[in-house]
């Protein structure tokens, strides 16, 4: 017999073998007094060790190859759990499960024990995530870059209906994924100011004398793609004192200044700032940004320049650098300062191989959104880029003076620096105009962007402009956490759809199938069960499991409209009120999201909900047919478990709002039908799985703009419409606050006199089209259909496509095999 190795084999006894020994050595424990996560680490390092090799070979093969490489820059990189993620790519999840089986564990509570690295806020980071699973799949030579938090996005708790927010120590019990790297760390300049000086030839140079500098130490995890060997790497910079610092302070006797030192530089990377949509301004930001970008860039510049030995001439070649948002953006400038003031490149050189390397992709259009820091604060931190910046900017506008003589406006508009008051640098047009590819990251908000935010870029230089539809990859967000469904799909069609999303379209002809239409249906129970069971554990609320799981799993802000979600369960629950034995169909309405700390209305329409949810669900009248649930801690473990429960899911954002989602294809793939609005990657939706299979309702973009334009009144629909009427007033009439009148007062004042976001105006089109749900419900059998053509149409949404257009069409790099260990 062949005895395996136990680092690499990949047979059944071999893991067994492997997980103990892990237990032994790297725990140090006996298994009588293993815990649970002593195991879980154990299996952890066994599924790591059989990384390692692909891992390595894969970098052998880049550095041998020198391919050209695209490196992702992004402030978040929201990952979820690893191992259940690796088990599918490596193509050992069975196998490994019998192996934990036989040794007597519970497989699904070791998954469970994995504290995930929440290093995102929502949308914006999972996409990252998913972009490095797709890039790994696809073979593409890929370096992820970001910041290792130490504490990521908070844990939600909810206490007397509120959010309170819970620190997230998801370090605490290490991290098996991660290995460190401090020899290759690399060191951060702050403040100071400039100098300058001339060079041996003679030529005029700039110098940076900092007053403070912070060491980035990277931390590797390594990205294995589906079924093959490509292992890329994520890697995240923590930051740390520098030591030359702490010991010139503590010589001259200041031990309490060196150790203040320390302080002020660890707290860099200490916590991800938990805001989406909203921006602040603050100085810590702007020095994570900084800090993350000069690494990453500096990281790049070594292994083109040192490693591989190729000149900085060519960097462009070998590299690309997607820039996620404008959270990175100051990279334009800092590969200006790294190929000016340390390589002594001359400007146009130093220009061209930087906009030839960066490319941007804008996530939203919301004005309180685009990234602005105000230039003294900007100076003050960053002189010497705030110098580059202003020779940008006055070289372009000089550019932009010839093209468009006397236009003044335009001049302004298109300024890098904001100087209509207190003046600001605008990372967007700064990102813009350093990148030879922007992209907005749905058809309708590339429209808009084109349209609107970066209307006079796009009429300059259209030839930059592109639209990349996002997309999410089926294997964390089918395979992984919806098994059943995933069977019964290979069962009729192979499982070559993991790979190539557009085969589901096979599914199309079982439709008719009434065998294959009950075993769909049935499989939607039981995962609906497994949620029960759970929401009857967490919030000891039992629900009706043929019910309609109506699930709006989200961020909260205003501009998603959650709200409009509480109207619906309010008319319903007045209809119910008036006529107490009206047949309407069952509904669980179930909510999930965080709310960034510092926003008090999305906090308030959760405290909304809560509300709510305890008058329904303990009112006799309502005899179970609606029942409203808050799952705490919405997260990507959890999500997991609640994409595949929803019947239906909830996109109701205000048109021209929501950039894509990517949450709505989620829900569709695992089988929901979407009630939304023609927002975001909702259009495009639709077109896919067919008009007749999407609740559509609500006012178009152009429709909203045109009202605003024209003068919106909320209060005249209050006027006009009985149902609105009585659903705002009975939460005016404190009903649901215990007759506290004032509670809700911010919201609902809000609503009457303001109304951003025009519920008022798409109300009835909702309540409308949610009767037609709740009717189309009853016929199960075209619910079973209509559902199994969702998942059958949503192939396009495969994060692989949005991958393979960014290669052919923005990064132009070629896939690189990398050779599987032997
Ligand atoms: C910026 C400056 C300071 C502090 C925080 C931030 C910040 C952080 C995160 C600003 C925005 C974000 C996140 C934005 C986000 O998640 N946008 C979403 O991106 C998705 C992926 O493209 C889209 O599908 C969503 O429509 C979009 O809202």
């Amino acid at each position: 017999i062949r005895i395996e190795d136990d680092r690499t084999g990949l047979e059944i006894e071999t893991l067994k073998r492997a997980i103990l020994d892990n237990l032994f050595y790297i725990q140090g424990k006996f298994p009588e007094i293993a815990t649970l996560n002593d195991y879980y680490m154990a299996l952890a390092y066994t599924v790591r060790d059989r990384l390692i090799h692909r891992w390595l070979i894969s970098s052998q093969t880049y550095t041998k190859v020198q391919p050209r490489e695209v490196c992702y820059l992004s402030a978040e990189f929201l990952m979820g759990p690893h191992l259940g993620n690796n088990l599918i790519n490596l193509g050992i999840y069975d196998r490994m499960r019998q192996a934990v089986q036989e040794l007597g564990l519970n497989f699904e509570a070791l998954l469970e024990q994995e504290e995930e690295p929440g290093l995102g806020n929502g949308g914006l980071g999972r996409l990252a995530a998913c972009y490095l699973d797709s890039m790994a799949t696809l073979d593409i030579p890929s370096v992820g870059y970001g910041i290792r938090y130490e504490f990521g996005i908070f844990d939600q708790d909810i206490h007397d209906g509120w959010q309170v927010e819970i620190t997230d120590k998801w370090l605490k019990n290490g991290n098996p994924w991660e290995i460190a790297r401090p020899e290759w760390a690399f060191e951060v300049k702050f403040g100071g100011r400039t100098e300058r000086y001339t060079d041996e030839k003679g030529r005029s140079r700039v110098k940076w004398i900092p007053d403070r500098m912070v060491q980035g130490v990277p931390y590797d995890t390594p990205i294995l793609g589906y079924e093959t060997s490509s292992t890329n790497t994520l890697r995240l910079w923590s930051a740390q004192a520098v030591e030359s610092f702490d010991f010139r302070a503590f010589n001259a006797g200041d031990y309490y200044g060196a150790v203040g030192n320390k302080v002020f530089s660890e707290n860099l990377s200490k916590v991800l700032y938990p805001n989406d949509e909203q921006i602040q301004g603050k100085q810590l930001r702007l020095e994570q940004q900084y800090f993350f970008v000069s690494c990453s860039l500096q990281d790049m510049i070594r292994t083109h320049c040192d490693r591989r030995g190729l000149p900085i001439s060519i960097f462009h070649e070998k590299f690309t650098v997607q820039l996620n948002d404008t959270h990175p953006a100051i990279a334009v400038a800092e590969l200006m300062r790294l190929l000016l003031d340390e390589h002594g490149i001359e400007w146009d050189q130093a220009w061209h191989i930087t906009q030839s390397t960066m490319a941007y992709t804008n996530h939203t259009l919301l004005p309180e959104a685009l990234e602005r820091w105000a230039v003294g604060l900007f100076g003050s931190l960053l002189p010497r880029h705030l110098e580059i910046i202003y020779e940008i900017n006055g070289r372009f506008l000089n550019e932009v003076r010839l093209r468009y003589p006397k236009d003044d406006e335009r001049i302004r508009r298109m300024s890098i620096i904001d100087e209509s008051g207190d003046r600001y640098v605008r990372m967007a047009n700064l990102a813009t105009l350093g990148s030879y590819s922007i992209n907005g990251v749905a058809e309708l908000h590339t429209q808009l962007l084109k349209q609107d935010v970066l209307h006079d870029f796009a009429e300059m230089y259209p030839e930059r402009f592109n639209n990349k539809t996002n997309g999410v990859t089926p294997r964390r967000f089918m395979v992984l956490s919806n098994p059943r469904l995933t069977k019964l799909i290979t069962s009729k069609i192979g499982d070559h759809w993991i790979r190539n999303l557009q085969e589901l379209r096979q599914l199309e002809s079982f439709v008719e199938d009434l065998e294959f239409r009950s075993e769909w249906r049935q499989i939607k129970l039981a995962i609906k069960r497994d949620l029960a069971n759970y929401i009857q554990e967490q919030n000891g609320i039992e629900v009706n499991v043929d019910s309609i799981f109506d699930i709006q799993a989200k961020r909260f802000h205003e501009y998603k409209r959650q709200h409009l979600n509480v109207l619906h369960i309010i008319t319903l629950y007045n209809r119910l009120k008036a006529n107490p034995n009206l047949d309407i169909t069952p509904r669980t309405f179930i909510f999930g999201g965080k709310a960034a700390p510092g926003y008090q209305m999305a906090k308030l329409i959760i405290k909304l909900i809560n509300s709510v949810a305890d008058v329904v669900n303990s009112d006799p009248d309502v005899r179970d047919r609606i029942k409203v649930v808050f799952l705490k801690d919405y997260n990507v473990k959890f999500a997991q478990r609640v994409y595949p429960a929803a019947d239906l899911s909830e996109q109701i954002s205000t048109a021209g709002k929501e950039a894509s989602g990517t949450g709505n294809m989620k829900f569709s793939m695992n089988g929901a039908l979407t009630i939304g609005t023609l927002d975001g990657a909702n259009i495009e939706i639709r077109e896919e799985v067919g008009a007749e299979n999407f609740f559509l309702f609500g006012l178009t973009a152009s429709k909203v703009s045109q009202i605003k334009a024209k003068g919106y009144d909320p209060m005249q629909y209050y006027i006009a419409n009985s149902e609105l009427k009585a659903a705002i007033d009975r939460i005016n009439s404190g009903f649901f606050s215990k007759g506290d009148t004032a509670l809700f007062k911010p919201l609902v004042g809000s609503l009457m006199y303001q109304d951003p976001y025009l519920l008022f105006a798409d109300y009835q089109s909702y309540i409308d089209v949610q009767t037609q749900v709740g009717e189309a419900y009853r016929d199960q059998d075209h619910w079973t259909r209509m559902s199994i053509l969702n998942t059958a149409r949503m192939g396009k949404f495969s994060s692989d496509r949005s991958i393979r257009e960014y290669v052919k069409e923005v990064w132009k790099i070629d896939p690189l095999k990398i050779c599987p260990p032997n």
